[in-house]
């Protein structure tokens, strides 16, 4: 078992796609464990994005990120590596180079609005969700 955390960030919600994001994760078998329409505020975002601090894109970034609602989400799979999983369906950031059959590669438009955070680790993982659902009970082993 294995579980990452996902974004569907401000223009994901706005632009109506959060049906067919989540739809994409659900077929290929990573199953939602928790999930919030959210309003992430600065802190939040701050603490979320730490290691971007001081990054010529950062606020810019910030300012997007806590423009509208976000839809966050707690994804498992069966098998190992669910954040990994997530990352190769998202695609690479700059949706002109994600590949097509990726969410960015499909529906992105811009590099810094490119609809969907995911976990880029385990331990990224296990950090982000512990800051969104820090309620949720942990996987079973
Ligand atoms: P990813 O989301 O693909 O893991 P990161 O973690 O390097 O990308 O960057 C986090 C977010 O910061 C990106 N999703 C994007 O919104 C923004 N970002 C990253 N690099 C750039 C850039 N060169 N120009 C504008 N925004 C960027």
């Amino acid at each position: 078992m294995s579980r990452t955390l996902i974004i569907c960030k401000p223009d994901a919600v706005e632009r109506g796609l959060l049906g067919e994001i989540i739809g994409r994760f659900e077929k290929k078998g990573l199953r939602l464990v928790a999930g919030e329409l959210r309003h992430i505020d600065y802190e939040v975002a701050k603490e979320h994005y730490i290691e971007h601090e001081g990054r010529s894109f950062y606020p810019e970034l910030m300012e997007f990120i806590t423009r509208s609602p976000s839809f966050v989400m707690v994804l498992e799979s069966h098998v190992p590596g669910a954040w990994l999983t997530a990352r190769a369906m998202i695609g690479e950031t700059n949706p002109a180079e994600a590949r097509p059959g990726t969410i960015r590669g499909d529906f992105g438009v811009h590099a810094s609005e490119n609809l969907v955070h995911g976990s880029d680790s385990p331990e990224a993982a296990a950090r982000e969700i512990a800051l969104f659902f820090p309620n949720l009970a942990p996987e079973e082993t």
